[in-house]
């Protein structure tokens, strides 16, 4: 730990020759202190929305590619989530399935049907690896129709031979499997290693698009068969996910019932919907908040307003309340580029497709995703201006990021010191209605701490390196 008298002597010595701050305050980090292992933060381009940023043109290609995954002049998102589709073909916006044809029973040699672009996710996901995204999460809405109870890809309905669930066509858990795998395999082809696999999506609610309701139970039921397919296939390292309910209570009741399986899964899922993740999920697996927006509210490109269900001050401390309240290790939005004129997504495809419109969502993913990399590891704070939420990560290549969201008005210098390392280099980048992650003047003390300017209504990033 810091000593005090170090760090108060040093901002003596500063306040000498400038002006004394308005509000100084120290916050300090303790890397011996620690919490979750990070994974990352992500988007997806599913239900075709990945079809609209391929239409672009191919500079709004590139710049809608930059905004998701670059790490100097976008997020730097580091996970994607596609979505496997179970359509019979692509109508609306539906995601066609690989094998759209009834074989015919579940040992019948599957009708498998690749097309080399599963809906332009293809592009996206060999795109996202040219900026060395490494973690892809594809995840299937339901089974196609003719392996379930309801005969529909859509309106809920069970998987055949899930308990409770029998069919006259027989148990087609092995068939899924069998095609959840192989959609693991054309991705392998192409480059892109699935490293986390998802066979439900919302599965508390029937809906009219792909839907597939299970119980914890049910889902156990499909991991069973699942993991040893994966094995078989040499995917040993593909981890399960389960189960991305609507929201984290419902995943919290999914839990009992995937007690069987625990050893078998690697991954808890969950959305924050109808409510949101603010305690741990108990498991020892690490878990993700897959999906979550504004889904219908007017767009909004703002950081602060009213504090509008679209705002970027919002989303930085929503994500902030999933990382240090629900110890979540991945946060992801439900969708990157989209048009229309909803906040469902991160960043607008213009009505007249000649632009690309980015809300201060994306910059407040940007403050975490930049910065907070595959396999930091959450540490320790304490101290810190009184209303402001801090969170401190410390990066695999030995960098410690800390954010600093000040949602009320209080303005002053903030300094930050870590435990036990003397900073060489900090950087710190502000958000707030004027700035997008731009850099924020700071100093760095003799002793190593790092001080800047934290603004009222806005979120501070500070990178020390050793
Ligand atoms: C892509 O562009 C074509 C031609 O303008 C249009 O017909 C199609 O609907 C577009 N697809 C999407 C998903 O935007
Ligand atoms: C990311 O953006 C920077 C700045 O615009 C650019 O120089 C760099 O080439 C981009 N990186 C990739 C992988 O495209
Ligand atoms: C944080 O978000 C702000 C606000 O939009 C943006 O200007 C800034 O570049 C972001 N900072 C980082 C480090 O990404």
């Amino acid at each position: 730990m810091v000593t005090l008298t170090l760090l108060l002597a040093a901002l003596a010595a500063q306040s000498t020759s400038t002006l004394l701050p308005r509000q100084s305050t120290t916050i300090t980090v303790d890397l011996t202190k620690t919490y979750q292992t990070m994974d990352g933060f992500g988007t997806s381009e599913t239900f075709q929305r990945a079809n609209q940023m391929h239409n672009l043109s191919l500079p709004l290609q590139r710049q809608s590619l930059d905004l998701l995954f670059n790490r100097t002049s976008g997020a730097g998102f580091s996970i994607l989530r596609n979505g496997i589709g179970s359509s019979v073909d692509s109508r609306s916006d539906w995601m066609v399935s690989i094998a759209p044809k009834n074989p015919g029973s579940p040992s019948a040699t599957p009708q498998y049907n690749w097309d080399g672009n599963d809906n332009s996710q293809v592009w996206v996901s060999t795109s996202a690896v040219s900026y060395g995204v490494k973690t892809f999460y594809a995840n299937a809405w339901s089974a196609p129709g003719y392996m379930k109870t309801n005969n529909n890809d859509a309106n809920g309905g069970s998987l055949c031979g899930v308990s409770g669930a029998t069919c006259s066509s027989g148990d087609w858990k092995q068939a899924y499997a069998n095609y959840l795998v192989q959609y693991v395999k054309y991705y392998k082809e192409i480059g892109v290693i699935v490293t986390h696999l998802g066979f439900l999506n919302e599965p508390d609610a029937s809906t009219s698009y792909a839907s597939m309701r299970s119980s914890g139970q049910q889902a156990a039921d499909v991991v069973k068969v699942l993991r040893p397919t994966l094995d078989k296939a040499g995917f040993q390292d593909v981890k399960i996910a389960c189960c991305d309910s609507m929201g984290w209570s419902l995943q919290v009741g999914m839990m009992s019932g995937l007690s069987s399986v625990n050893d078998m899964l690697g991954l808890i899922t969950s959305h924050s919907y109808t409510s949101q993740p603010t305690s741990p999920i108990n498991t020892k697996h690490p878990v993700w908040q897959t999906e979550n927006a504004d889904l219908q509210g007017a767009w909004t490109s703002a950081w602060y307003s009213n504090n509008g269900a679209g705002e970027g001050l919002l989303w930085a401390n929503k994500i902030y309340d999933a990382i240090t309240r629900a110890n979540v290790a991945g946060y992801l939005y439900w969708i990157g580029v989209q048009g229309g004129p909803t906040n469902s997504k991160l960043i607008r495809i213009a009505d007249d497709k000649k632009s690309l419109i980015v809300s201060k969502r994306l910059w407040a993913f940007a403050n975490w995703s930049r910065h907070v990399r595959p396999g930091a590891v959450r540490v320790g704070t304490s101290g810190g201006p009184s209303g402001a939420k801090v969170s401190a990560f410390k990066n695999v290549d030995g960098t410690v990021s800390v954010q600093v969201i000040q949602g009320g008005t209080a303005s002053g210098s903030i300094s930050v010191q870590v435990g036990g390392f003397v900073a060489k280099k900090g950087t710190a980048w502000i958000t707030d209605n004027t700035h997008e992650c731009d850099v924020q003047a700071s100093t760095l003390a003799s002793d190593g701490s790092a001080s800047a300017n934290v603004p009222g209504r806005s979120m501070v990033t500070f990178v020390l390196e050793p």
